[in-house]
């Protein structure tokens, strides 16, 4: 019978309709289109939600609750659009952590954040020192990929790594760099490869077809090697775009995968510790196979 509930909330005038539509757009939710009538104006935001009735007294006392996946960045987002914040972040009791906001007079917002559970979970380190990186750089659209290559090697001269650890080769083109990091992942030198290049679209022939084949040969290479390969390699629309990505607007992207980098060979060492160490005695009298092959990682 209901087809959709639709709960609404009046704000007293134009400023702060304005911060609370354009803070909640900044919050990623999908906004509908605005009506206007001589009485005033709305802008209906799709929710899928619960619509809760509550008997006796509500905990934290506010108009609209909000479940969100990172609440350290909604409170950046709060700071940045100047929302008040009333409660700062703090333990629910309930295994997640609230905060509550009013970003437009008198309108209570509690955000909320499950707990991910504390019982469980490996995570990489950052630091790299004693550890050895090949990195493998394109030539093509040099302009960009140098910048990558200087994201790279910043981040793992600053996670500890020695200049002495990281070899740099380079390579004509993206679609050389799967081969070359293999090659490099065999020799059992290095702990992970670094894949940097950059591949645009309006200027590349044939960009899907080189597209898939580099990302799919650094991580056929990475499978079959056992040798973390990280992806750096750009896949860009425009020129713009590549130039955005290697350092300018959207982060470096080289970085990025030298820290990755980084953290999975942090992992692997310790899923291999942990492997060992659960590993039961050998029985006596029971001869343990000996393991063969060199060492790729
Ligand atoms: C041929 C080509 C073209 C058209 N565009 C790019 C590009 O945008 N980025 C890149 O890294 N490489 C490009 N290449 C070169 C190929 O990757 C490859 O090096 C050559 O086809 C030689 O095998």
């Amino acid at each position: 019978m209901i087809r959709q509930v639709t709960t609404t909330r009046q704000v007293r005038g134009a400023k702060e309709y304005q911060a609370l539509v354009s803070l909640f757009a900044a919050l990623g939710m999908e906004s509908g289109k605005e009506w206007t009538t001589p009485n005033g104006r709305g802008l209906p935001f799709e929710i899928t939600g619960k619509l809760e009735f509550i008997q006796g007294k509500q905990s934290i006392p506010a108009d609209v609750w909000v479940e969100v996946t990172d609440l350290d960045t909604v409170r950046e987002l709060l700071k940045k659009h100047k929302a008040k914040i009333v409660a700062d972040i703090s333990e629910s009791g309930w295994n997640s952590r609230i905060l509550v906001a009013e970003p437009a007079r008198g309108m209570r917002f509690v955000f909320w954040q499950q707990d991910r559970p504390r019982t469980s979970g490996v995570d990489g380190e950052l630091g790299a020192s004693g550890m050895s990186f090949a990195i493998v750089v394109s030539r093509w659209n040099s302009f960009i990929t140098e910048r990558l290559l200087q994201g790279a090697v910043d981040a793992l001269r600053r996670s500890g790594c020695l200049q002495r650890d990281v070899t740099i080769v380079r390579v004509p083109g993206a679609f050389e760099i799967p081969s070359q990091a293999r090659t490099l992942a065999l020799t059992g030198k290095y702990d992970a490869i670094v894949t940097l290049g950059c591949l645009i679209r309006g200027e590349t022939d044939h960009y899907e077809h080189i597209a898939t084949e580099v990302t799919r040969g650094i991580g056929q290479s990475a499978q079959e090697t056992g040798v973390p390969h990280t992806y750096g390699v750009l896949t860009c629309e425009t020129l713009e775009q590549a130039l955005d990505r290697a350092g300018l607007k959207a982060g470096n992207k080289g970085h990025e995968a030298a820290i990755s980098a980084v953290e999975m060979v942090s992992l692997k060492r310790k899923m291999s510790d942990s492997a060992a160490t659960a590993r039961p005695a050998a029985r006596p009298g029971r001869k343990t196979k000996a393991k063969t092959g060199s060492r790729v990682g």
